[in-house]
């Protein structure tokens, strides 16, 4: 919803460098005020320690060697909305019905405070009414006993839920008869996974902190880590000390990758901080297949002159279909070939052979992407084209060099691990089966836009979600919130209220659960979980934090709880699972890599899991090699008149969590509806600076798609691409709009025209 007192947005000039004393202030403020000194002390000095809890924020890895406070300004952002002292009762939901809370932004909604204790909205009810745990529960478990079959229910994952709770949410799914286990990551990296897997036979990163530490180069393409990812930062500028040259691949010029003042240290505090870019390719979106591809060509080009700049030894040992991948690439006649590459890339010429000539003379490579590469029509394509650039030196499985996706979601890489994935591998199947005694469903189920899909056709009687915020995260908002209103049940184990608790199914259920830093006790003894980060690193976290309600259950709890009540104790003991070494035990002997898995978490700093390429160059695809492959020439189109609308992250927010209405580094402040234009292309569709206007989307199925009500900030963006922030611009995503083969929502891709505004400030 358009709040017009809270949105009024404010525009200064972007920022040159990230971090340094202004985030250091922002982290103490916003501790100080969610959790005050008595929780938010604590909780800091335990975030990414190695006695205590993960940071709930980003998968970015923690260093062996921590330093006394090992966090950013977003990870305390983080860690104080879940630690804050405000709670939700039960009398709040007496106070406000669920009409006035549709009304209520996002912002407002996450700022009431923690959930405390179950809810429960009848059928028909105006408002949601304290409810037992055990009627809750028996709720669910009659209403997923009724469903005509199982595939009739959908379970959702978000990337916070821990190994051992998404363990038994996956195996209670599968009891129960349903692949239907859509998680964030088909919204996220679902791309990276696809395409890795293809190529590599490893759908995750091949990197330690270690190789990116050792790289002569390192392309961070589609991320911005500053904001996102931001004690990347840290690891960037350790490389960068020691000699290693970064390119920055990204529409916008973002702060973070300009310059890092580290406030660990004093240099970090005073002065410019450290460069980290040395050449900024200001690409199109979209355009990232054209300039891998590209430079892929002109290596293929220059090893053809007589100048050995591939890896043939590598390419003949290790790979397959290089010969084809070659003669796709070099058939399009030479104009026609750099004509297209400037014109989808938007960079010159002169400035892709820099970047060859940059990569020439680099031993090892990494290249690191997020968002930026995986939500596009053809994310695939164009992660599998980075696949051949390092394929073709040799940079994959040796020091230094590897592809890098850099993970959202603090575990969701480890959810995956644990079998949240709608398309299982038989293997897995086969492992759960025989370690419990079941018959996994083998049919795949369905992903997020399948479900969604679903639900719309009126299919799905119960949709369960484990954390996140399904309607708001999701594409096409007003398509989305029809089709949860067509399901019978919806619940909800969450830790603050969010959209997707007034827009519900006929019935609905919100279940208050224990967050990462909440002390997990059960008959005196305290509990502690695994996760898994974006380098295949898993380890302990404990929760250090008294809960402030009794009322809050661990998932684990919960789906234990439902699966005693839905199936017994026989043959998946699930109360013995109220202790966690009993699931490390199961998880142990069904996921490989996980062998002896109670003691290996117990080591100080946890374990690493085997990669097959990174380890030793093994590569478990379909031929046994790693795979070059023929991409084409895909690149978004755009009619005239209209742009290229990319929706994003503001500094001030984790996903659909607002934490703030400011975006510092991008000059934004008191506001978040906001169109971010490159000035040429505003001159010529008359956008003024200031003025105000509607986000109109445009795709074939002929349906009205329109954000009403943004400010026009003439920025420094590639032409033709404008940016907005997610998830006030969900509502113009298609829901058919998606990549090939991963079906990833395209949320860095959508075609708008821009409209006078309809509705007044
Ligand atoms: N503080 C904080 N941390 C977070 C999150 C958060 O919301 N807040 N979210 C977490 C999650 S779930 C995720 S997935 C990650 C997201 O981390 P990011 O991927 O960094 O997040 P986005 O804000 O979506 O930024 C996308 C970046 O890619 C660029 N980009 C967009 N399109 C293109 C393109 O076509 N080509 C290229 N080369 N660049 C492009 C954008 O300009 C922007 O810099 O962060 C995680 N960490
Ligand atoms: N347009 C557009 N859409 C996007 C994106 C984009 O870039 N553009 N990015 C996509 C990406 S990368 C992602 S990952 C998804 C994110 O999708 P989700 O993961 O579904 O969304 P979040 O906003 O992270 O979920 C926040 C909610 O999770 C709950 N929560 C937080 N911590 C916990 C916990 O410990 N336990 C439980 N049970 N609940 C908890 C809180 O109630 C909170 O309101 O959004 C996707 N949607
Ligand atoms: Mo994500």
């Amino acid at each position: 919803m358009p709040d017009p007192v809270q949105d009024a947005p404010e525009v200064g000039l972007p920022k040159e460098s990230a971090a340094g004393i202004p985030a250091v202030l922002n982290s103490v403020r916003h501790v100080n005020d969610q959790a005050g000194i008595r929780r938010g002390l604590p909780a800091m000095l335990a975030v990414n320690q190695k006695k205590g809890f993960d940071c709930p924020g980003c998968a970015w890895p923690e260093p062996d060697k921590r330093h006394k406070a090992e966090f950013c300004e977003n990870g305390a952002k983080a860690v104080a909305e879940e630690a804050t002292r405000k709670t939700v009762t039960g009398d709040f939901f007496a106070r406000h019905p669920v009409a006035e809370l549709f009304d209520r932004s996002g912002y407002w909604l996450g700022q009431q405070g923690r959930l405390t204790e179950p809810v429960y909205l009848p059928e028909g009810a105006t408002h949601y009414e304290p409810v037992s745990w055990d009627r809750a529960l028996d709720m669910i478990a009659d209403e997923l006993r009724g469903l005509d079959s199982p595939d009739n229910a959908v379970f959702y994952t978000s990337g916070r839920t821990s190994n051992e709770a998404a363990f038994a949410y996956q195996l209670f799914a599968r009891q129960l008869g349903t692949n239907n286990l859509p998680d964030c990551s088909n919204m996220c990296h679902e791309s990276s996974g696809s395409a890795l897997t293809e190529t590599l036979g490893v759908g995750k990163g091949s990197v330690s902190l270690e190789d990116i530490n050792q790289a002569d180069l390192i392309i961070v393409a589609g991320q911005n880590p500053g904001t996102n990812h931001p004690r990347m930062l840290s690891a960037l500028e350790k490389a960068k000390r020691s000699g290693t040259r970064i390119i920055t691949v990204n529409p916008l010029p973002e702060a973070g990758m300009k310059a890092f003042r580290n406030p660990q240290y004093a240099r970090g505090l005073v002065g410019r901080g450290t460069e980290l870019t040395d050449l900024f390719a200001q690409i199109r979106l979209g355009g990232d297949l054209a300039l891998f591809s590209a430079v892929n060509r002109l290596l293929l080009e220059t090893d053809q002159r007589g100048e050995k700049v591939l890896d043939h030894g590598f390419v003949n040992s290790f790979t397959h279909g290089f010969e084809e991948f070659a003669e796709a690439l070099l058939a399009e006649p030479e104009d026609e070939f750099w004509s297209r590459t400037e014109r989808d890339t938007g960079l010159s010429r002169e400035l892709v052979e820099e970047i060859t000539a940059m990569v020439v003379a680099s031993e090892r490579i990494v290249v690191c992407w997020a968002m930026g590469l995986t939500q596009h029509k053809h994310s695939v394509p164009t992660i599998r084209e980075v696949v051949n650039f390092l394929l073709l030196r040799g940079n994959v499985g040796r020091p230094g060099a590897g592809v890098c996706p850099v993970r959202g979601h603090s575990n969701v890489q480890g959810d995956r691990t644990m079998g949240i994935f709608e398309r299982p591998a038989e293997s897995f199947l086969d492992a759960l089966g025989a370690e419990f005694g079941i018959e996994p469903p083998r049919e795949h189920g369905h992903d997020t836009v399948n479900a969604i899909r679903a639900m719309a056709r009126g299919e799905v009687g119960v949709f369960f979600a484990m954390g996140g915020n399904f309607v708001a995260a999701s594409p096409d908002t007003e398509v989305t919130e029809e089709a949860m209103r067509r399901v019978g049940l919806t619940v909800h184990v969450s830790t603050k209220l969010n959209r997707s608790h007034v827009v519900t199914g006929a019935r609905a259920l919100i279940l208050p659960a224990l967050a990462r830093s909440d002390r997990d006790l059960y008959d005196g003894q305290q509990r502690w979980v695994t996760v898994e980060d974006s380098m295949g690193l898993v380890h302990s976290s404990h929760g250090v934090l008294p809960p402030l309600s009794e009322g809050m259950r661990s998932e684990v709890d919960i789906v234990r709880e439902l699966g005693r009540r839905l199936f017994g104790n026989d043959p998946v003991d699930w109360d013995r699972m109220a202790d966690y070494d009993r699931v490390r035990d199961h998880v142990a002997a069904v996921v490989p890599g996980f062998e002896d898995f109670n003691a290996k978490a117990r080591r100080r700093g946890g374990f690493a899991l085997p990669h097959a390429p990174r380890d030793d160059r093994r590569f478990p695809t379909a031929t046994g090699l790693a795979n070059f492959t023929v991409n084409g020439t895909y690149a978004p189109q755009v009619p005239e008149g209209r742009l290229l609308l990319q929706t994003l992250r503001s500094h001030d927010q984790y996903n659909t969590t607002i934490y703030g209405l400011d975006d510092r580094y991008r000059g934004i402040h008191h506001g978040r509806r906001v169109v971010l234009v490159n000035p040429e292309d505003a001159g010529e569709l008359g956008l003024a600076d200031g003025a105000y206007t509607d986000l109109v989307g445009e795709w074939s199925d002929g349906r009205e798609r329109r954000a009403p009500h943004f400010r026009v900030v003439h920025y420094p963006t590639a032409r033709g691409s404008a940016a907005a922030y997610y998830p006030e611009t969900n509502v113009l995503v298609p829901l058919d709009s998606t990549a090939d083969v991963s079906n990833t929502p395209t949320s860095k891709s959508v075609v708008v025209r821009f409209e006078p505004s309809t509705q007044p400030a």
